[in-house]
C-alpha cells in the first residue's frame, strides 16, 4: 500500500470513529440507568430449589412415556418418536414453544420395567435408565451407553444439569461461535475449559479470538464418541452457560429443565432436530448468487454505480443491500426520499439489471412523538416496560429507542404490516440488524435491562427469558409479512440474532468479524457450528467487517465464501470501499473465475436448499459428516463439505501456496485437474493464488449450468459401486410445480451405466445438456441401447428444454 493511500485510510477511520463517539455521552447515561434499574426492580429469588431431586418414590405410565416422582421433582419422560425424547424436570416456568415446529406427535410404544435401584423405559429403538437418585442414562437399541447425566439441582429459579463425557468425546453447535469447532477443545486464559454463555450478544462492530458469546445463540448440542452420536436441545430461552471439561455442564439462569435427546448419524440428528424445530423454506433462486454490501453507499447514485460497475466488467450480481446510512435517521422502515428520490422505479431498474434491492433494518423504534412508529406503538401498547410500567428506552443509531415487544403477537402483527410499503415499491428482501436487541453502553451488558417486561403470549415475564428469542420473534413477523403481502415470492430475510428455530424465517451472517487470517479460519467453524444447530444459510462478511484486508486475504475469503450459502461481501464504514475489483489484477480476474463457478454450481447449491427442505440438512457440513468412524476427521475445522460431493480446503495462511488435506474415506478427484486419490489420507496439495483446494467424491454427479445449458459433471466411482445423485429444478421463486431429476450411476465390470428418470411436472427447463465425463477416457458410448460417437470427454444432447420425455435418454453405457 503507498503512504498516501495509508494516510488517506487512517483519515477515514478517524472520521467513522468519531461517527461512534456522538453516541458516547447516551451510552454513559444509559449505562448508569440500566444499572439503577436492575438494582431497584432485582428480586431475589426465595425459591428453595434442590441440590438432588431426592429419592424416587413411584412411577406413573402416561400415554407418551412414564412420569418419575421424587422426593422434590418430578421427571416427565415421553416418546415424541422411537428415538426422540422429551425430559421434563420440574418445577418451572414451562417455556412458550417459540422454538418448536412439530406438536402433533404419534404415540409410541413403551415399556417400563423396574431394575435394580431404577426403571427402565424404552421404545423399540432406545432405552433411558432412571435412577433411584435421579441420575439418567441414555441406551441405544443395543444397550450401549451413549449419554449419562447426573441427578440436575434447582437453584434460585435457575437449573444446573450436568452429564459425563467421555475423553474422546467431541462436541458441536450451540448456534453461532467463534471458537474451535470442536467447542470442547477450547480453552480459556486459564487454560481451563473455555465456557459458552448463552445470551445473544453485539459484538459492536468488531470482534476477534476470544469472543464469547455472539449473537445468536442456540442451547443445542451435538456430541459424538466412539460409542456414536447424540444431539441434545435445551428448550429454555434463559441466560446460561455451558462448559464441555470433565462432564457437560448447562447452567440457566431460570426456566424449566425441559430438553430433548435423540441419537444416531449427524445426518440422522439434523432431520429429527430440524423435524421438531422446522426447516428453512426453500430460498428464492436469486438469494444464492453473490450480494454486494457497504456501510456506505448513502445514495442511489452509489448503489446504480456500484451494479453497472459490475456489469462492466462482466461480473455477476444478485443483490446489493443497503445499510442504515440510507434511512432518515437511522430509522426503520425508512429510506431517505431525497437521496433515494424515486425508489420505485429505482428498483426496477435494479431488477431489470438483475440486483434485488434489499433493505435494512433495526427493531428500536426513535423515542420520539415526531415518529409515527413510536405513536403507533404506543397506541397498541406494544413496547417494552420496565416492573412500574414506564417504557424501557435506550440509545441505539436513531437515538434514544423504545423496543416493540415482539413476544406479544398484536405487535408482531403490527410490526408485519410495516414491510407492506417498502415491499410495494420493490424491495425484495431485509436485513435485520441489532437484534439482540442491542443497545449502546459504556459497561456492562449491551442490551435491554434484565427485568424489562414481557407479554409472553399473555402469560408475562422478563428479559432473562425474551432476550434470547427477540430476533426469532422479529423475524417470524417479518416473515409472515413476505408470505402475505408478496404471496408469489418467497421470503429473503437476514437476521443477525436468533434462537433456535430460526431457520424457519431467515438466513444469518456472522456480523462484525476482524479482517485477520485467524478470523477467516475460524469462520469455518463458525458456519459449520451454525448448520450443525439448525442453519442451513450463513456466511460472513467476505474480507471482514472492521478494516482492510490486504489483497491476498480478501481473495483467500473469497474463493472460500464461493461455497458458503450466504456469499456477500460487505465491509464498515470507516474502511476502504472493498468490491471484487478494489485490488486490481490478477485479484480481479481471479474472483471472477470464483463468481462465475458459484454461479455454474447454482443447480447443485439449489438442490442442497431443496434437500435442506426436505431434510434439514445443513449444505456446508463437517468432514465427519458421513465418516463418523474416523477420529482423524472430528476436530478438521479447515475444510468443510459442502453436499455430498464436494471438499472445500480454504488457504487459511498468509502467503501459503500448498495445504495439508486430510480426505475422508472414498475416492476423491481433484477438481482442477481430475487426478483421484485414495481417501482416508493426509496429503499435501499446491495452492497456487487461483485455486483453493477442492475435491469431487468418486461416484458423484456435480450439476453445473452455463448458457441455459445443464452439464452433468461425472465422477465416476474407483471401484464397482453404485449411487444416485438427484437434481431440483423449479422457476427459482414462487410456489408453482417442481421436478426431481434422479441420474443413477453404476461402475461394474461392463463400464460404466447412468440411467435418468424423472419426477414432477415443472418442464425440463435447460435447452440442451452435456455429460462431461472425468476421470476415464471413453472409447465406447451407447444411449439407450445405440452406439453413438462422441469427441472426448463430453456427451451432447440438444435440443432438450420442455418438450418430450422421450427425447431424453434412459441409459448410458460406457466402456473406458
Ligand atoms: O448498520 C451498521 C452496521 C452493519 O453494517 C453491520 O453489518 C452490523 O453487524 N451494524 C452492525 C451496526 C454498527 C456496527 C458498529
Amino acid at each position: 500500500m503507498n503512504r498516501l493511500k495509508e494516510i488517506q485510510l487512517k483519515l477515514k477511520f478517524f472520521w467513522g470513529s468519531l461517527f461512534y463517539f456522538k453516541y458516547t455521552p447516551h451510552a454513559l447515561l444509559y449505562s448508569r440507568l440500566r444499572d439503577n434499574i436492575e438494582r431497584k426492580f432485582f428480586k431475589y429469588s426465595t425459591e428453595k430449589g434442590f441440590n438432588k431431586p431426592g429419592k424416587l418414590t413411584h412411577t406413573e405410565l402416561t400415554e407418551k412415556g412414564a412420569n418419575f416422582y421424587f422426593e422434590l421433582a418430578e421427571l416427565q419422560i415421553s416418546f415424541l418418536t422411537e428415538e426422540l425424547i422429551r425430559v421434563d424436570w420440574k418445577p418451572g416456568i414451562p417455556p412458550i414453544p417459540y422454538g418448536i415446529a412439530r406438536k402433533d406427535w404419534q404415540d409410541v410404544k413403551t415399556h417400563v420395567e423396574e431394575i435394580e435401584n431404577g426403571v427402565s423405559i424404552s421404545s423399540a429403538k432406545l432405552k433411558v435408565i432412571v435412577k433411584e437418585d435421579g441420575s439418567l442414562k441414555f441406551c441405544d437399541s443395543s444397550g450401549q451407553i451413549l449419554r449419562e447425566e447426573f441427578a440436575p439441582s434447582c437453584k434460585n429459579e435457575g437449573w444446573l444439569h450436568q452429564a459425563q463425557l467421555r475423553q474422546e468425546e467431541q462436541i458441536y453447535g450451540l448456534g453461532e461461535r467463534f471458537s474451535s469447532l470442536n467447542l470442547r477443545a477450547a480453552k480459556d486464559e486459564k487454560q481451563q475449559p473455555k465456557t459458552y454463555r448463552m445470551w445473544n450478544y453485539d459484538a459492536a462492530g468488531m470482534y476477534g479470538p476470544g469472543s464469547d458469546p455472539m449473537y445468536l445463540c442456540i442451547p443445542v448440542y451435538l456430541s459424538l464418541h466412539s460409542s456414536g452420536s447424540y444431539l441434545i436441545f435445551y428448550e429454555n430461552s434463559f441466560d446460561a452457560y455451558f462448559t464441555f471439561g470433565e462432564t457437560a455442564v448447562a447452567n440457566f439462569e431460570g426456566g424449566s429443565l425441559r430438553y430433548y435427546f435423540t441419537y444416531g448419524t449427524p445426518a440422522q440428528l439434523l432431520e429429527r432436530y430440524t423435524e421438531l424445530t422446522g426447516r428453512a423454506a426453500l430460498p428464492p433462486l436469486w438469494a444464492l448468487g453473490y450480494h454486494q454490501s457497504k456501510w456506505g453507499y448513502r445514495t442511489e447514485e452509489k448503489i446504480r454505480e456500484e451494479a453497472r460497475a459490475f456489469q462492466e466488467r462482466n461480473l455477476p450480481l444478485s443483490a446489493i443491500h443497503l445499510d442504515i446510512d440510507c434511512q432518515v435517521g437511522n430509522r426503520a422502515f425508512t429510506i431517505d426520499p431525497d437521496r433515494f428520490p424515486k425508489l420505485g422505479s429505482f428498483t426496477q431498474e435494479l431488477k431489470e439489471l438483475g440486483v434485488q434491492f434489499i433493505a435494512i433494518l433495526n427493531p428500536g423504534i426513535k423515542y420520539s412523538r415526531h415518529s409515527n412508529l413510536f405513536l403507533e406503538g404506543q397506541i397498541l401498547d406494544g413496547f417494552c416496560k420496565l416492573p412500574n410500567g414506564k417504557l424501557v428506552v435506550a440509545p441505539v443509531w436513531p437515538g434514544w429507542c423504545v423496543f416493540p415487544d415482539f413476544t406479544n403477537p398484536k405487535v408482531r402483527a403490527w410490526w408485519s404490516r410495516q414491510y407492506q410499503y417498502l415491499l410495494d415499491v420493490g424491495v425484495a428482501g431485509f436485513w435485520h440488524d441489532m437484534n439482540e436487541p442491542a443497545a449502546f453502553i459504556a459497561w456492562g451488558d449491551r442490551s435491554l435491562p434484565k427485568v424489562t417486561q414481557h407479554y409472553m403470549e399473555g402469560r408475562g415475564g422478563d428479559h432473562r427469558e425474551a432476550h434470547n428469542v427477540y430476533g426469532l420473534l422479529q423475524a417470524k413477523a417479518a416473515y409472515e409479512s413476505l408470505c402475505q403481502y408478496h404471496p408469489q415470492q418467497r421470503p429473503f430475510i437476514v437476521s443477525r440474532a436468533g434462537w433456535a428455530g430460526l431457520q424457519r424465517y431467515a438466513w444469518t451472517w456472522t456480523g462484525d468479524v476482524e479482517c485477520t487470517w485467524i478470523a477467516l479460519r475460524t469462520t469455518i467453524a463458525t458456519v459449520v457450528g451454525l448448520g450443525l444447530s439448525g442453519i442451513p444459510y450463513s456466511g460472513p462478511d467476505i474480507g471482514g467487517f472492521q478494516g482492510n484486508p490486504s489483497a491476498e486475504l480478501y481473495l483467500r475469503w473469497f474463493q472460500m465464501a464461493t461455497f458458503f450459502t450466504f456469499y456477500r461481501t460487505h465491509s464498515s464504514n470507516n474502511v476502504e470501499h472493498r468490491t471484487p475489483w478494489t485490488y486490481g489484477e490478477p485479484y480481479l480476474s481471479i474472483i471472477r473465475q470464483y463468481l462465475e463457478l458459484r454461479y455454474r454450481l447454482l443447480p447443485y447449491f439449489y438442490t442442497l436448499s431443496w434437500e435442506a427442505t426436505q431434510k434439514g440438512y445443513p449444505p456446508v457440513r463437517p468432514l465427519f459428516w458421513s465418516a463418523t468412524d474416523e477420529p482423524e476427521l472430528w476436530s478438521v475445522e479447515d475444510a468443510f463439505l459442502l453436499g455430498e460431493a464436494l471438499l472445500v480446503c480454504p488457504i487459511v495462511q498468509e502467503g501459503a501456496r500448498s495445504r495439508q488435506v486430510i480426505l475422508p474415506k472414498g475416492f476423491w478427484y481433484n477438481f482442477w485437474d481430475d487426478t483421484a486419490l485414495e481417501g482416508s489420507q493426509q496429503i499435501t496439495i499446491e495452492a497456487p493464488l487461483e485455486q483453493i483446494p477442492l475435491f469431487v467424491l468418486a461416484g458423484s454427479i456435480l450439476p453445473m449450468e452455463e448458457k441455459k445449458q445443464l452439464i452433468l459433471h461425472i465422477y465416476p466411482p474407483v471401484e464397482e459401486d453404485s449411487r444416485e445423485t438427484v437434481l431440483y429444478t423449479d422457476a427459482g421463486d414462487g410456489y408453482g410445480e417442481s421436478r426431481v431429476d434422479k441420474f443413477g450411476m453404476t461402475r461394474s465390470e461392463n463400464g460404466l451405466e447412468i440411467t435418468w428418470t424423472e419426477e414432477g411436472k415443472y418442464p425440463f427447463p435447460y435447452k440442451s445438456m452435456s455429460l462431461h465425463v472425468h476421470g476415464i477416457k471413453l472409447q465406447q458410448v451407447w444411449v439407450d441401447g445405440e452406439e453413438v460417437t462422441c469427441t472426448g470427454q463430453i456427451l451432447e444432447f440438444p435440443n432438450l428444454e420442455g418438450g418430450d420425455v422421450s427425447d431424453r435418454f434412459h441409459q448410458v453405457r460406457i466402456q473406458g
